[in-house]
């Protein structure tokens, strides 16, 4: 089949089949190189945080389903306000590992941005929270973060500071922002405004649309990060290759060289024995 009639799937398939180290950074390149895509906007953390009940805030639409119990179970979005808004299974709560893949995978492939979400009533950071902070920041390629805690309206006003004052020290370069989904609601539903802005949405919203204003830039450099490591490992198989081929070149001269020298003795040896009959 010519070249242009091969998709950019059929391509990505075949070129993980010889290089499988590739596999992550193609399927990167294929999710952040689709301009058409509204920018992501993913809610990531613990179950029962209130990712779906966050994202239905922040979408003005009933699009998630809400449950105090382990709920979301697979990777769900819904379009709003030209944001695509990103639903996700909780964090740490499936023996499998399943949904902490999905949700991973929806963070590094089709986030712009990611909300990680924290219950403030849980106090500080747990150690798998820092780890997928960490992971998030580990490469230029990644999306932006921002760090949301979650259900204030839970907790006693006097408790907000010790836990501000740690969590501010686990991660001093993401300040929090605190919301409680549940006050929006009661805003909404009863026309409170002082509910609405007291429950932190709106902050959050305008935090959102500020990084999402630098989104399309900020794809295009990740992109640039994601070729250059795809040409990295290219470049890296292009050494091996030539460093074997040198070999195989370098096995053929002494074989070569091996061969004639039998052939030469050979002929010694019949030349020798037609002298003797001759
Ligand atoms: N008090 C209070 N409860 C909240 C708030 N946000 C969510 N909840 C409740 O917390 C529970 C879990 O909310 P969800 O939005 O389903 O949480 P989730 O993170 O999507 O949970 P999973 O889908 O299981 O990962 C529900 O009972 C919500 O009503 C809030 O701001 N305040
Ligand atoms: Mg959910």
């Amino acid at each position: 089949m010519p070249i242009e009639h091969v998709s950019i799937e059929q391509l990505t398939c075949s070129a993980c089949h010889v290089f499988p180290e590739l596999e992550p950074l193609l399927q990167q390149y294929q999710a952040l190189a689709q301009p058409e895509l509204q920018p992501g906007v993913v809610a990531f953390g613990q179950y029962n945080v209130g990712k779906s009940s966050l994202l239905n805030a922040l979408s003005d639409k009933d699009a998630f389903k809400v449950a105090d119990k382990r709920e979301t179970s697979a990777n769900q979005h819904v379009i709003a306000d030209g944001v695509r808004w990103i639903d996700t299974p909780g964090l740490s709560a499936d023996i499998s590992a399943r949904d902490d893949t999905l949700a991973r995978q929806a963070a590094t492939m089709q986030a712009d941005l990611v909300l990680m979400l924290h219950n403030i009533t849980n106090g500080e950071l747990g150690q798998d929270q820092l780890n997928a902070l960490q992971q998030l920041a580990a490469t230029d390629a990644g999306p932006e973060v921002l760090l949301v805690l979650t259900r204030i309206d839970e907790l006693a006003q006097d408790q907000q500071p010790a836990i501000l004052t740690c969590i501010e020290q686990q991660v001093p370069s993401l300040p929090p922002l605190l919301v409680s989904s549940r006050r929006y609601q009661a805003g909404q539903e009863s026309g409170q405004d002082l509910l609405i802005t007291l429950s932190g949405i709106p902050e959050l919203k305008a935090q959102i649309n500020n990084q999402l204003a630098s989104a399309s830039i900020r794809r295009t450099q990740r992109l640039r990060v994601v070729v250059q490591q795809i040409e990295q490992i290219l470049s890296r198989y292009k050494i091996r290759l030539s460093a074997r081929k040198q070999k195989i070149r370098a096995e053929q001269i002494c074989c070569h060289a091996q061969i004639k020298q039998e052939l030469d003795e050979l002929r010694r040896q019949a030349c020798h024995r037609l002298e003797l009959a001759g």
